[in-house]
């Protein structure tokens, strides 16, 4: 069980108006009793203090009792507060030095530094919030987009949580019902009926699948879009990318080969997070440096949702020139570079084979079709998106889900066929298991630690 206190700056270092420095654990008000004073004279027994109201005074250095800075303090305590322990919140001037000077203090006088997201993890541990709630609260922070910030918040109010819960509620009603038959045969018999079972068990799938589905429609509204922008050498790959960013972001010269390194960077169109990335000119090359960029290029295209291929107006595309992008069954968007050179655009030589594939003819260096471009990629990223829903799982959700789903379809078929209570009790009881995966139930811990160290210091 936690019985240790912790304490972490909460807000970004640096210079600000506000900083706060949260503690929480049994200790936090025995701490700040030896820090904290309403008056200049020094610190004071804050024991008597009113729950969630906020102190004004001073923080005080324990030794010299000279005055660190003047605050406000709020206590809160056990249960209401963010991790259900008693917490205080100093919010002091926002600077470094002050800021570590007053957590320093904190920690002198008992606490431990917090991990990252260990607030949050008590709060989940206390059983405060389920574990989508918690993963809600790091989207939260990290939405790049109303959208993402839409569904992070829903999320963050339990919505997904309500629908695993139903379905697990139903199930180990069912579950007692299976192994009570299971226990005692004669008398229970007519307590379970096929139908019954089957009904419910569909529902719970039907749940999986909508959650699975709507985790492949909309999941790029939460992790965003993958874009990568690749092609020979010189065409204006790296103009591309400033373009679409908006700044010189990609270094662009005449040279072949300037850009080595895979250059990524966010971007948000129209409420959709994207992440652009530039990549080194494919070519044969015994440049050793070129050689791992196009290695990377390579792997970036295959984990990419979108890619542009650039091409020069005056240059054709080979039949076979397409042949390694084709295989990965991304969205592909052609894009014919430096229409400027050229008064009279010739009709593109687009091989038969790459007729399906979309095209535009753009000038990056004088941002011409640029927008006709970023409406074919809005067009390829909505494509599936039916926003029925704002809950959406994410990836770890939706192996979970994937996961249930076997076990339950094998309870279907079970219960479609011939009910033997003890293997569709194994069934049911997987699959609760794989939902319980979801919420936090049934966790492991090193899954846990996993999903908390991404969070920041502080929260
Ligand atoms: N005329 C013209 N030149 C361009 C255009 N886009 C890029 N360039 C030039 O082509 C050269 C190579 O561009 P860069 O973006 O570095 O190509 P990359 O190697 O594919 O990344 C540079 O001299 C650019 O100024 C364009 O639309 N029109
Ligand atoms: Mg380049």
């Amino acid at each position: 069980m936690i019985k240790d206190t912790i304490a972490a700056i909460a807000t970004p270092l640096g210079n600000g108006g506000i900083g706060i420095i949260r503690i929480s654990g049994p200790n936090a008000l025995s701490i700040i009793s030896k820090l904290f004073g309403t008056t200049k004279k020094g610190p004071e027994d804050c024991s008597n203090f009113t729950s969630h109201q906020f102190m004004h005074g001073y923080i005080f250095n324990s030794v010299s009792c000279m005055i660190i800075d003047e605050v406000l303090m709020v206590y809160m305590s056990s249960p209401r507060s963010y991790t259900t322990e008693d917490v205080v919140e100093i919010q002091a001037h926002s600077g470094s030095l002050v800021m570590r000077t007053i957590l320093d203090q904190v920690i002198s006088k008992g606490a431990r530094l917090a991990q990252p997201g260990e607030f949050t993890k008590r709060a989940f541990l206390n059983g405060r919030i389920d574990l989508t709630q918690a993963e809600a609260v790091a989207d939260i922070i990290n939405a790049k987009s109303i959208e993402s910030l839409k569904i992070a918040a829903s999320q963050n109010i339990g919505n997904l949580k309500i629908l695993i819960n139903k379905s697990r509620q139903q199930l180990i009603s069912f579950l007692s019902l299976i192994e009570t038959a299971i226990d005692f045969p004669e008398q229970t018999h007519e307590l379970i009926t096929a139908k019954q079972g089957l009904n419910l068990v569909k529902d719970v799938l039907q749940v999986c699948y909508n959650g699975i589905e709507q985790y492949d429609n909309a999941h790029f509204i939460k992790d965003g879009v993958k874009i990568t922008i690749c092609g020979p050498p010189n065409v204006g790959k790296s103009s591309l990318m400033n373009c679409l960013l908006k700044k010189e972001k990609s270094i662009v010269t005449s040279e072949p080969g300037t850009t080595r390194d895979v250059i990524e960077e966010n971007l948000n169109i129209n409420g959709i997070p994207f992440i652009i990335s530039d990549t080194a000119g494919m070519h044969q090359t015994n440049d050793l440096v070129e050689k791992i960029g196009i290695e990377k290029a390579k792997k970036h295209i295959k984990d990419s949702d979108i890619i542009i291929y650039v091409k020069e107006v005056d240059s054709k595309i080979r039949k076979q020139e397409l042949s390694n992008l084709i295989p990965f069954e991304k969205n592909i968007i052609i894009a014919i570079n430096k229409i400027d050179l050229i008064k009279d655009i010739p009709s593109i030589g687009i091989p038969k084979i790459y007729q399906h594939i979309p095209f535009v003819k753009i000038s990056a260096l004088k941002n011409q079709g640029i927008d006709n471009l970023v409406k074919i990629i809005i067009k390829m990223s909505m494509k599936d998106f039916k926003n029925t829903s704002s809950v959406v799982p994410n990836l770890r959700h939706k192996t979970a889900l994937k996961k249930a789903v076997k076990f339950f379809e094998s309870a279907k078929n079970g219960l479609l066929t011939e009910i033997i209570e003890e293997t569709l009790s194994i069934d049911i009881k997987n699959g609760l298991d794989c939902l319980g995966e979801i919420t936090g139930n049934t966790i492991k811990i090193d899954i846990l630690d996993n999903i908390f160290k991404n969070f920041c210091i502080g929260k």
